[in-house]
C-alpha cells in the first residue's frame, strides 16, 4: 500500500535498522517504546490487522522471528503483543506484533 508507513519501512523507502528481517518479515524498533526494549514485528505483505492475516505459516512466522530478535538482544523474559483495531489500540492499520521486555508488566494490561 503506497501510504502505509510499515510498507514504507518494510520496503526500504524509509531507512529502519532491521533486528530480523527474511523475504517475509522485518522486526525494528518501535518509535514510541513502551518498555526498555519494544520490537515491531510486520509481514512484508500488507495487512490491515491479524483478522485480514489468511496465511497462517505467515503469522506463525512473525512469532519465531520475535522470538529470534529477543534471542539477538537477550531479552528473556518478555511480552507479544497485536492490538487489534481501534479499541484494543491498534494505530498503524498494517499487521505488526509488539515484543516488550526489559521491565516488569502488569496483568492484566490497562
Ligand atoms: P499499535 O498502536 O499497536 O498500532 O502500534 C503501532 C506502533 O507503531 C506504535 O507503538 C508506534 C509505532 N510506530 C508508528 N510509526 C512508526 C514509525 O514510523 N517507525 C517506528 N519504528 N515505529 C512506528
Amino acid at each position: 500500500m503506497s501510504n502505509c508507513i510499515f510498507c514504507k519501512i518494510a520496503g526500504g523507502e524509509i531507512p529502519k535498522e532491521f533486528l530480523f528481517e527474511d523475504d517475509r518479515v522485518v522486526a525494528f524498533k518501535d518509535l514510541h517504546p513502551q518498555a526498555p526494549v519494544h520490537i515491531l514485528v510486520i509481514p512484508r505483505e500488507h495487512y490491515h490487522s491479524i483478522k485480514e492475516a489468511q496465511d497462517e505459516a505467515l503469522v506463525g512466522h512473525m512469532f519465531t522471528a520475535a522470538k529470534k530478535a529477543a534471542e539477538k538482544l537477550a531479552v528473556t523474559d518478555y511480552r507479544l503483543v497485536i492490538n487489534t483495531g481501534p479499541q484494543a489500540g491498534q494505530s498503524v492499520f498494517h499487521l505488526h506484533l509488539h515484543l516488550l521486555g526489559g521491565r516488569f508488566m502488569a496483568w492484566p494490561p490497562g
